[in-house]
């Protein structure tokens, strides 16, 4: 176009130049030449023109052509473009669509695990609501066991204080009644009359006492019977009757005692061998009566805490397990102690006297520590408001430092759970050794602080006069004397009862 406008304005600057020159005068020649010329350059002019216009329609061809092209490629790159759109509306949409389904997916996730949460804290509730009602339900059921327990302790109690009621009453009345005969058969004595309350009897022929210290009395009551029938109570006869004391087992200074009383009262009187009894029973009395004190052990500090110590086999175990039966006569609340750890058998054996009396027995094995063993048993006794705690001790360690030195331990173990403990210390002491007891008394005593004797095996031997002088020679008391095996074989030590059956007078029954 811009060149169609070219064309028009070249034309017409031709035309103006044209009007303007004047014509020339020419020949034909050079007419005709000049006619040629412009002819040819007519003819050059079109087809310069010619050209031009071919140039020109080319171009507007290929410009039309490109315009097309342009034009196509244009449509193509829209349609490219509209299809990209519709592809990545159509990826919109499908993420659109994954996300709204993730979304949805999510939600009804969401959904599930509240009601998991749900079900579970419904579970935990009804499992905290289930474990509530069990405690409540253990609560209320200790409470009644607590309430049962408290009520049989109650019960027990009130048994256990109604028995001792009852053997208070039934001691006092036989203290009464063993004052008065005391008072009469001692009014008896001094009118000059004989004892109303005794008669001469073969030795071993009454009680138990007097059975088991038949061995005793028959040896001394044969000699007396020999040696006095009928006889004045000379020096002769004085030194004779001390013999016969020692070989009694009474030891010399009782012996020696005994004789120079008699001498006092009875020197150079005839003398039947009954009234020597009775002389003699008297003056035996007269020195075991401070040593006589029966202990009820039922009865003082709770829990009374009583050790047992002596030698091995002198009847530690025998005795406690005889104690054991008496108390749970009188209803006392014990627990015994088997503190001689050394031996299995020991431990086995007041095993047996605790379940033949029905009470408990506390033991470890064998070698255990002692000493810890009788802590815990008053912590038990503590803990359980028992009456009485009864320990049992081994009687030989490697040598007489070791046992004592245990026994030390026993004792201040006991001291660190009740400072005055322990209550009792009882010495048991076998008869059959005779003399021998005089030095394990010596041996125990300090050491390992008795506070009471009891003698064993009294039955079995020909030394009961040991204990006369052993009363003679400690201020210790004694509290029983053991006449046998059997849990009745043990009696509490009565001097006058003792005196007699020795030297084989029994009291009338
Ligand atoms: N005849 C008799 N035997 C007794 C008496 N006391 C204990 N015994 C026996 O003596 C032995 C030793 O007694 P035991 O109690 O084991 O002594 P422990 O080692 O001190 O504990 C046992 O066989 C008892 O049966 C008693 O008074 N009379
Ligand atoms: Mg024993």
């Amino acid at each position: 176009m811009i060149l169609w406008f070219g064309k028009k304005k070249k034309k017409q600057e031709l035309q103006d130049a044209g009007a303007a020159m004047p014509e020339p005068e020419l020949s034909a020649e050079e007419i005709a030449a000049k006619e040629a010329a412009e002819k040819a350059e007519a003819e050059r002019k079109a087809a310069e023109q010619a050209e031009i216009e071919r140039k020109v329609a080319e171009a507007n061809r290929a410009w039309e052509e490109r315009q097309k092209r342009e034009r196509e490629e244009a449509a193509a790159e829209a349609a490219r473009l509209e299809e990209e759109a519709r592809r990545a509306e159509e990826a919109r949409e499908a993420a659109r669509k994954a996300a709204e389904a993730a979304r949805q997916k999510a939600a009804e996730d969401e959904a599930a695990r509240q009601d998991a949460e749900r079900a579970e804290a419904e579970a935990r509730r009804l499992e905290e609501e289930a474990e509530r009602a069990r405690k409540l339900e253990a609560e209320r059921q200790a409470a009644r066991e607590k309430a049962d327990a408290e009520l049989k302790l109650l019960e027990e109690r009130r048994r256990a204080e109604q028995a001792r009621e009852e053997a208070r009453l039934k001691k006092e009345a036989e203290e009464a009644e063993a004052r008065r005969k005391e008072e009469e058969r001692q009014a008896a004595i001094a009118r000059g009359e004989p004892d109303p309350y005794a008669e001469i009897r073969s030795p071993g022929f009454f009680g138990k006492l007097s059975g088991g210290l038949s061995k005793s009395s028959s040896k001394l009551g044969t000699s007396l019977t020999g040696m006095f029938g009928g006889r004045k109570l000379d020096d002769d006869a004085l030194e004779d009757l001390e013999d016969l004391l020692i070989t009694s087992d009474m030891g010399a200074k009782v012996a020696s005692r005994i004789a120079t009383n008699l001498g006092k009262t009875r020197f150079d009187k005839d003398i039947t061998d009954d009234e020597i009894r009775f002389a003699l029973a008297q003056e035996i009395e007269t020195i075991m009566k401070p040593r006589e004190q029966v202990v009820d052990f039922a009865d003082g500090p709770r829990p009374r805490i009583v050790l047992f110590v002596g030698v091995n086999g002198s009847g530690k175990t025998t005795t406690i397990g005889k104690i054991a039966s008496k108390l749970k006569e009188q209803g006392a609340r014990a627990l015994l102690v088997a503190g001689d750890t050394f031996r299995a058998a020991a431990i086995e054996q007041l095993t047996v006297w605790g379940e033949r009396a029905g009470i408990p027995v506390l033991s470890k094995p064998t070698g255990a520590d002692a000493a810890g063993l009788v802590y815990e048993a008053i912590e038990k006794a503590k803990a359980e408001d028992l009456d009485l705690v009864l320990v049992d001790t081994a009687g030989r360690l490697q040598n007489k430092a070791e046992l004592m030195s245990e026994l030390a331990k026993i004792v201040r173990v006991t001291r660190k759970l009740e400072p005055d403990a322990p209550h009792d210390v009882i010495l048991v002491l076998d008869a059959t050794v005779g003399q021998n007891a005089l030095s394990q008394v010596e041996a125990f005593r300090h050491t390992a602080e008795v506070s009471g004797i009891v003698m064993t095996k009294l039955d079995g031997t020909a030394k009961g006069g040991v204990l006369v002088a052993v009363a003679e020679a400690h201020d210790l008391p004694i509290h029983f004397v053991g006449v046998g095996e059997k849990a009745e074989d043990l009696q509490p030590f009565s001097a006058s009862a003792y005196a007699k059956a020795l030297v084989g007078i029994e009291e009338k029954v």
